[in-house]
Order: C-alpha cells, then structure tokens, then sequence
C-alpha cells in the first residue's frame, strides 16, 4: 500500500463569536486539511490547525517537505515512517513546525492502517471502552462577565455535560476566584469543574490562585505557567492540592518524559499535531501509565475518540465544537459521554462541500 500522493488545502472556520483566554483573542481557526493518497485507492486524512491563517503557507511548506521522505513507502509501516521523518527533521530540530508536518503525515497513516483493515483505529490497537465521559470546552471564556458565565455553565449542564472547563488567569485574584466560585455554584456540587490559565501566570501568582481553587472543588488547574517552565509547573503542583494539568503545548515523547520526570503535572494532555501524530500520542499515553498518571487529549475531539477508546488511563474527552462543521459525521454525545465511532480508520471524514465554504480563497487571505 504505497503512499502516491499528498494533497493539502489551505481552510479558515470562524468561530460563532470571538473567544478570549489569558493570553488568546481568537475569532477562528486557521486550518490546513491533509490528504495523503496511496496506490491501492485509500486515502488518509488530518489536519493541522494555528492561528492566523497567515501562517498556514509555513506548516503546508513544511509538510510538503516531508512528502519525499515518506513517497513511495508502505502507509501502514507507521514506526518505520516515524523513524525516518525523526532523522530527516534533525537538523530543523524535533519542537515546532517540523511535528507539527510529522504529526499531520503519521495520522494520515494511522486513517490509512484503520480503512485498509477495515476497522476503526481504537479496534485495531485494542479497544478499553466504548464511551468516554467529555467535558465541555467550547465555553466560559475569559471574556464573559459573571452572569454570562452563569447562564452558560446552566446551559451545558442542562445539555447534559457532566463536566465544564472555565478560563483563569486575570490578573486579580479575587476577580478569577469570585467568577470560579459562581460557575461553582451554577452547576452545582455534582458537576465537575476544570480551570485552564493558559500560560498566563507566574509561580507565585499561580500558588496563590491554586490555593483558592483548591476550596472549590476543581478536578483541575491547567497550564498555569509558560509552558517551557516545568520546573515551575512542579511547584506549583507541589504546593496546591486541585491536579495540575498541562501537555498541550508540549512535543513528543521527550518532552512528556521531562514532565513525567519532574512532576510538572499530575493529569497529562497531549495534542495530537504538537505531540508528533497518533504513534507518538500513544507512546505519551503509555508512559503516563506506567506511573498512573491520567492523561487526556487536547483538542481535537472527533479524532481523539479513537485514542480514547483504547488507552486505558484517558480519563476525560475534550468537547470542543469548532471542527465540526468540516465533517460529514458529528460526534454522538449521549448522558454526558461521547461514543467511540467504530468506522474504519479515524472515523471523520472531510465533508467536500464545507472544504469549498471553508477554503481560504486569494480575496479570503487579503
Ligand atoms: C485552548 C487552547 C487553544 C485555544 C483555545 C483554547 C485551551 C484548551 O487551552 O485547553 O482547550
Ligand atoms: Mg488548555
């Protein structure tokens, strides 16, 4: 099953309404859909997503670049594959754009292994489950005032969600513990609760707004600190009891053995295109459990399904909804849970007519 061609397109889905973190204004994704194409008519599909849709020429040059290294080669030999993109990517270096075209290749590869053996990937690795609890994402921003964020957090416990993640990271305190505090109180005691800062405190600022938390009753405080800080991100894990959680910015099996080794985090979130594709994302998932250390995906949420049916030690789903409109097939979401899909391969598929809506044409760009 020889990979013939690659195929990408350029793609700009808005959002319904700006949203805000500690560091993020964001009013759409800026997305590069992936094809990878081989001799026996298969073909895989993944994509990368940023922000700005001007940058989206960088990781579509870079993925391009790669396409040599992987032509011609069996699609379903993902190790082999990996193998040979990790030395072709030495001298780029193994953080940034260059996973990022790793990632967007390797899943492609893993669609292909799934359709070629006509069964979903989470079937083919060994599945745990068949539903996997999702909180919801794709609300409580940084930029709703506190009766919004009541009125939404009552919203998605009605829809069903038994969890909700709100975003932190103000620069008062008391400001981020008063708006915890009343989503708190909106859901009630029954629904879980997570807090993502984004990146945006410093240690002391962190502990102190950690300490706080701890009252309410989080399942988790993600990403406190800048990424890189995972000596940082220790003490803080160190000197609060709510789970820090934080991956999402991280690259490859080295740098989640760096926060496994130092104790950055309790709860690990890889993302499928900054952790290097499905085989790294695995690799990640398999050495947390070799602590029993929870991990859960970042974004992604259609696709994850797969991963999360058959990594024992993911304990919740990312619900986030911007992505859905690229796909012909919605995520089924039922009590709180979202159902593992058992279609052949990562079991999304573009859907052609919104790659037309979705394309980011010459006059779209200016
Ligand atoms: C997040 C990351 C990037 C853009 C928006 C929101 C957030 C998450 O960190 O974890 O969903
Ligand atoms: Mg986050």
């Amino acid at each position: 099953m020889k990979i013939t061609g690659l195929r990408t397109r350029p793609l700009e889905v808005p959002f319904p309404e700006p949203i805000a973190t500690s560091i993020h204004r964001i009013d759409g994704a800026a997305v590069l859909a992936v094809w990878l194409e081989t001799d026996a008519g298969i073909t895989g599909e993944s994509y990368l997503w940023t922000i700005g849709a001007h940058r989206l020429p960088v990781l579509d040059a870079m993925v391009h670049s790669l396409f040599g290294t992987v032509r011609g080669h069996d699609a379903r030999d993902t190790e082999a594959l990996g193998t040979k993109i990790w030395r072709e990517i030495n001298f780029l270096g193994h953080k940034g754009v260059t996973i990022f075209a790793m990632s967007a290749l390797d899943w492609a590869c893993w669609d292909i292994r799934g359709k070629a053996a006509e069964m979903s990937v989470s079937r083919l690795l060994g599945r745990v489950r068949d539903r996997v609890p999702a909180y919801a994402s794709g609300g409580l921003w940084a930029s709703r005032d506190i009766p919004a964020l009541e009125r939404e957090a009552g919203e998605l416990v009605a829809r069903g969600f038994r969890a909700v993640k709100m975003r932190v990271g103000l620069p008062d305190i008391g400001e981020d513990l008063e708006r915890v505090a009343a989503v708190r109180n909106a859901i009630g005691s029954g629904v879980c609760l997570m807090a993502d800062a984004n990146q945006g405190l410093d240690v002391h600022h962190a502990v102190r707004l950690g300490r706080g938390l701890d009252r309410l009753d989080l399942s988790w405080f993600e990403e406190p600190l800048q990424a890189y800080d995972l000596a940082g991100s220790a003490r803080v894990a160190a000197e609060i009891d709510t789970p820090v959680a934080s991956g999402e910015t991280e690259y490859t099996r080295y740098g989640f053995l760096d926060m496994i080794d130092r104790g950055s985090a309790d709860i690990l979130m890889p993302d499928l295109e900054r952790v290097g594709g499905v085989s790294e994302w695995l690799k990640v998932a398999h050495m947390a459990a070799a602590r029993d250390i929870p991990v859960s995906p970042h974004l992604f949420t259609e696709h994850c399904l797969q991963l999360c049916g058959a990594v024992a030690n993911v304990s919740w789903a990312e619900h986030m909804p911007w992505f859905e409109p690229l796909f012909r097939e919605q995520v089924e979401f039922v009590d709180g849970d979202l159902l593992v899909p058992d279609r052949p391969g990562m079991g999304f598929s573009f859907d052609p007519d919104a790659i037309g809506r979705f394309a980011l044409t010459p006059e779209r760009r200016a």
